[in-house]
């Protein structure tokens, strides 16, 4: 399967946070790809990603990263693609510093800015999915089937597991 999710991050050190996003993909059976892509220490492959992206077959892009965190944006101002962005917890200021530096994009340009760290990484991983669910009937099946047996698995007893 060629990929259809292009999961970027700003580092290397965002990985242990990125790959939240992987593991509801990997469950829904949505194809995907992992690159770094700095905004600052590597510009030039923002360009060359961002620009060729939709000519590979990318659909939706995931772009995490922290502090002055500009990658999302930056790939959002250079493609059509949505971008489904990811606030990275940082070292001094908890990723607010990221957060408030991604969500506050310019009219004109959209990103869609998930929870800081590891829980907006795994919800940007199905954010995208519902995205592509849109014009895919069977991946809109395979996610009513998560969800339900995401419900299911809610116990109605804190007391009790075989309630
Ligand atoms: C950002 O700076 C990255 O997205 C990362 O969250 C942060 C720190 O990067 P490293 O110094 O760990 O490479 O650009």
């Amino acid at each position: 399967m060629s990929a259809i999710v292009s999961i970027i991050m700003g580092s290397r050190s965002d990985w242990p946070t990125m790959s939240e996003a992987v593991q509801v993909m990997d469950q829904l059976g949505v194809a995907y790809e992992t690159h770094v892509v700095s905004a600052h220490r590597t510009p030039e492959r923002l360009l060359e990603f961002a620009q060729g992206a939709d000519k590979r077959g990318i659909k939706v892009i995931i772009a995490g990263a922290g502090g002055s965190a500009h990658l999302p944006g930056m790939v959002a101002a250079l493609t059509h693609l949505p971008v489904v962005a990811v606030p990275v917890s940082s070292k001094h200021l908890k990723g607010m510093d990221s957060l408030m530096s991604i969500v506050q994009m310019p009219r004109g340009v959209a990103v869609a800015t998930q929870a800081i760290g590891e829980a907006g990484a795994y919800n940007a991983g199905l954010m995208a999915s519902q995205m592509l669910a849109i014009a895919d009937d069977k991946l809109e099946k395979r996610i009513q089937q998560w969800r339900q047996a995401q419900t299911d698995s809610v116990p109605w007893s804190v007391t009790d597991d075989s309630e």
